[in-house]
């Protein structure tokens, strides 16, 4: 049973960047979430449609920092590493061919229902099938690319309404002995940080370890073993085989120690939650001067739109996505521009809406003097460099 613990109130859709025509019909959704007592697994209560979010002109890119075009080369390497060149993978939701393209195009298949990236990577070479992932898709890429070594999935899984079936229609399309990699942002991450700006349309749910473990058991598989990620403030990459064995998970015990198979603890996530939306509006109302915020990322958008965040408080965003560019932040209706036509001299804040890039905006940012302004692992004022 799904039992409701924290309220982020009234949200758009995070990754729909407006124009001033579209300000009028903004589609709005409560954006509630819960914990089942039963998998552990913390999910939204009222899940947006996948065909309103995965649309055919989807904003994200996944390879739009450095960090993550390395974190995908080498999650690549690693499974040439352990399963040999040849290895035939199927990546689902490849987005951008990020992953994609360090394999050769005879070797590696996709899925990606967004149908402007589906197109790019057909027209890289890699066959892309852009459709919804499910179990008769599932059929019809085994009978015409026969079974996989590895399914390999990034930020997916977690986007997709049931996970559960989602590992079903992935026990079809993989070879007996074959291995199922998946990586998603870790709901023990999320805790340990009150980044509860992961929490948006997209994610209809967040995974812990323990939830996995619970999905995949039931789903036919055994998990062999899981590694913490950097990425995205904090994922885990998850390691998994078709049948039922036992492997030492040591990030199992860690959860079971933090409490993440018990109510309780998402009940005191969601107080801290309270207290950090107090504590940020605190520090922008407080700070004076000319505050902006980095990267127009769809967490930014829970952030503003819980806190009541606008261009009041944040008189532009950058972002370097082209797509996103000339647009107004979704329910805020904060501008967006290019890096190159902001002008830092006049800015004495900036706003880490792309916190997980913390190292590499610094890296590109030298030259700023002002302070940045974060909201995890809780609301504080940083120095530039
Ligand atoms: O799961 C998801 C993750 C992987 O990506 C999706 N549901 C949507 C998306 O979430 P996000 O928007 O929160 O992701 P990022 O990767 O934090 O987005 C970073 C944004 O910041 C991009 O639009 C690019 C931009 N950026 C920039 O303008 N300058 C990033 C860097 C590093 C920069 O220097």
């Amino acid at each position: 049973m799904m039992k409701k613990f924290l309220d982020l109130g009234r949200q758009p859709i995070a990754n729909a960047y407006l124009t001033k025509e579209d300000f009028a019909n903004e589609f709005f959704y409560n954006l509630e979430v819960g914990f089942d007592e039963e998998t552990k697994l913390v999910s939204l209560i009222n899940q947006i449609k996948p065909e309103k979010m995965f649309v055919d002109d989807y904003p994200y890119h996944s390879s739009s920092s450095s960090t993550m075009k390395n974190h995908f080369k080498e999650a690549a390497q690693t499974i040439k590493t352990i399963f040999g060149n040849d290895v035939r993978v199927l990546e689902i939701g490849s987005n951008d061919g990020v992953f994609l393209k360090n394999f050769d195009k005879n070797k590696a298949v996709a899925v990606e229902p967004c149908k402007n990236f589906a197109q790019m990577t057909n027209e890289m070479g890699y066959r892309t099938y852009d459709e919804f992932w499910t179990e008769s898709l599932a059929e019809k890429i085994c009978g015409e690319n026969g079974s996989f070594d590895v399914v390999y999935s990034a930020n997916c899984l977690c986007h997709m309404p049931s996970v559960f079936d989602a590992y079903k229609a992935i026990f079809k399309v993989l070879k007996s002995g074959g291995t199922l990699i998946s990586e998603c942002p870790s709901m023990f991450s999320v805790l340990k940080n009150t980044a509860y700006d992961q929490l948006y349309n997209e994610h209809p749910h967040l995974l812990s370890l323990t939830s996995t473990n619970n999905l995949l058991k039931e789903a036919g598989f055994s998990m062999i073993n899981s590694t913490d990620l950097e990425c995205h403030g904090g994922s885990y990459r998850v390691f998994a085989g078709k049948g039922n064995y036992f492997a030492q998970i040591d990030g199992l015990d860690k959860e079971k120690l933090a409490g993440l198979h018990e109510f309780s603890t998402y009940e005191r996530f969601a107080q801290k939650v309270e207290k950090s939306k107090t504590l940020l509006r605190g520090i922008l109302e407080g700070v004076g001067g000319k505050t902006i915020s980095y990267g127009a990322t769809a967490k930014s958008s829970t952030v503003f739109n819980y806190c009541g965040i606008d261009s009041s408080l944040i008189s532009y965003i950058v972002d370097t996505t082209k797509e996103k560019q000339g647009k107004f932040s979704p329910g805020v209706h904060i501008p967006i521009i290019s890096r190159e036509e902001a002008n830092f001299d006049d800015v004495s804040h900036i706003f880490l809406g792309a916190w997980n890039y913390l190292k590499e905006i610094r890296e590109k940012e030298k030259t700023f003097n002002g302070n940045f302004i974060t909201h995890v692992p809780f609301p504080n004022i940083l120095p530039s460099a």
